[in-house]
């Protein structure tokens, strides 16, 4: 009776209520009606094999001189959000080189920068609102930045200090901000993007404005995770966003090793998604993306996927030397397409630069500024102890394993006889753990 009477209903919704009407079902655990829309199918006489559609364009709004070619976006952006991308971009790009240059130094031990994807993190993070949850992969610190996550966390973080959230357990550059709603950076490529869908199908059931958003490289989209993970939210409906950073590059494996259709767009279209490819080094056109992807999300209780085009211009990790597969050949093969992109910061600042709202004088102080601030903290942070040597062993999983609370008890009895073998005093509370 119950399903009789959905058949009937079924016959006057349109097709996008009868994907809710089914997911209402769904989600209180009556039976499913397949969507027949999905079956319904055009015969043809032609035996066409195909194998590509019309690639898709790239949608920008600032050209890489910094003008305005799409009139309809040029206001989309107020100006103090405009000043602040601008600033935050340049923060970036100084922390990059300095925590690069630390890393050379061996102040730290590792390091990654987001040279050249600035727009990325800063626009995206811009796009969203802050208590969407977000899953990022690694070259996201704009993000972070965004919301308000410190240029010292960082360094606290990077130096795995005493007043690091992760307590130096994590590897450097693996952030995480609970009261930034970002989850910590995660090493194996791609877990973080099931974890979206699974976090935006959640938001979904209980009605939450609020989505999961998801970052993660185009060499990480080679990943199974991944097609799990977008066949997972399409046809759940998980109010997720999958941001794909395409920089051309992962590690060495340029784009033409990585995959032979049309880069990682196709495939929201393919799982049945909304789908964009936007100018990665245009902060207007992410932001805008984002903010209408976003909008979609809440609307059509549906993912969105979003492929930023853009270029690594640095070296992968601080572990890598790009030179050795990016020898004069291959960057002459790229100068072309690189004069069309430009760096995200050159493309605002030129915008800004015309239109009064920074002044030639007000970059270099910017710069300046950040540069200080990058070092200072980086001098703090270096400055801090250690965390205690018992929290080594806290917090990895809920209870402490039996195998770990052993490796404890072995640390502490070595400890005891040869503590002063080793240089204590720089972790908090010193030896004080081998007698507690
Ligand atoms: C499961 C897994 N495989 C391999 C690696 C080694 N690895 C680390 S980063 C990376 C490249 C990822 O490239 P991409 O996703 O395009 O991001 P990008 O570094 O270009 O921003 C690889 C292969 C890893 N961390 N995890």
């Amino acid at each position: 009776m119950f399903c009789k009477s959905i058949l009937k209903n079924r016959a006057f919704t349109s097709s996008a209520n009868r994907f809710l009407v089914q997911g209402a079902n769904r989600q209180f655990g009556a039976m499913d009606l397949i969507n027949y829309d999905l079956f319904d199918h055009k015969f043809t006489n032609d035996m066409e094999f195909r194998s590509s559609f019309d690639k898709l364009k790239c949608f920008r709004v600032l050209d890489e001189e910094g003008n305005v070619i799409n009139k309809d976006y040029e206001g989309s952006i107020d100006d103090q959000t405009l000043q602040k991308m601008f600033k935050t971009m340049v923060m970036m790009n100084e922390a990059d080189v300095v925590f690069n240059q630390a890393q050379r130094q061996s102040r730290i031990s590792f390091y990654m920068t987001q040279l050249g994807e600035e727009a990325a993190g800063v626009g995206s993070a811009a796009g969203i609102k802050d208590h969407d949850l977000i899953f990022p992969q690694y070259r996201e610190a704009g993000a972070f930045l965004w919301r308000g996550f410190s240029i010292q966390q960082m360094a606290h973080q990077l130096t795995g200090n005493v007043h690091d959230f992760g307590k130096g357990r994590q590897m450097p550059v693996h952030y995480g901000s609970n009261k930034h709603n970002i989850v910590t950076v995660s090493s194996p490529l791609c877990t973080q993007v099931p974890q979206a869908s699974g976090a935006g199908y959640q938001f979904r059931i209980s009605g939450q404005d609020r989505i999961a958003v998801t970052y993660f490289g185009e060499g990480a989209a080679s990943e199974g995770d991944f097609h799990s993970a977008l066949n997972f939210a399409a046809t759940l409906r998980a109010q997720t966003m999958f941001f794909c950073r395409n920089n051309m590059y992962a590690i060495s494996t340029p784009i033409d090793d990585q995959y032979a259709g049309d880069g990682i767009a196709v495939r929201g279209i393919a799982y049945g998604m909304p789908t964009i490819r936007v100018d990665g080094n245009d902060i207007f056109a992410i932001y805008n993306a984002c903010k209408k992807g976003r909008e979609m999300i809440i609307k059509e209780k549906r993912p969105v996927l979003i492929e930023a085009i853009s270029y690594r211009v640095g070296d992968h990790s601080t572990s890598d030397f790009s030179q050795r597969y990016r020898d004069e050949k291959e960057m002459l093969k790229w100068k072309e397409l690189l004069s069309k992109f430009k760096s995200p910061i050159h493309r605002l600042e030129n915008y800004l630069l015309k239109r009064g709202l920074v002044k030639p004088e007000d970059s270099k102080q910017y710069r300046l500024e950040a540069l200080n601030q990058v070092r200072d903290a980086l001098k703090n942070a270096n400055d801090q102890k250690k965390p205690s040597i018992d929290d080594m062993f806290n917090d990895v999983y809920d209870t402490v394993m039996p195998h770990l609370e052993d490796q404890r008890k072995q640390l502490k009895e070595h400890l005891k006889k040869y503590g002063e073998k080793y240089n204590l005093d720089t972790f908090q509370g010193g030896n004080a753990f081998a007698n507690s």
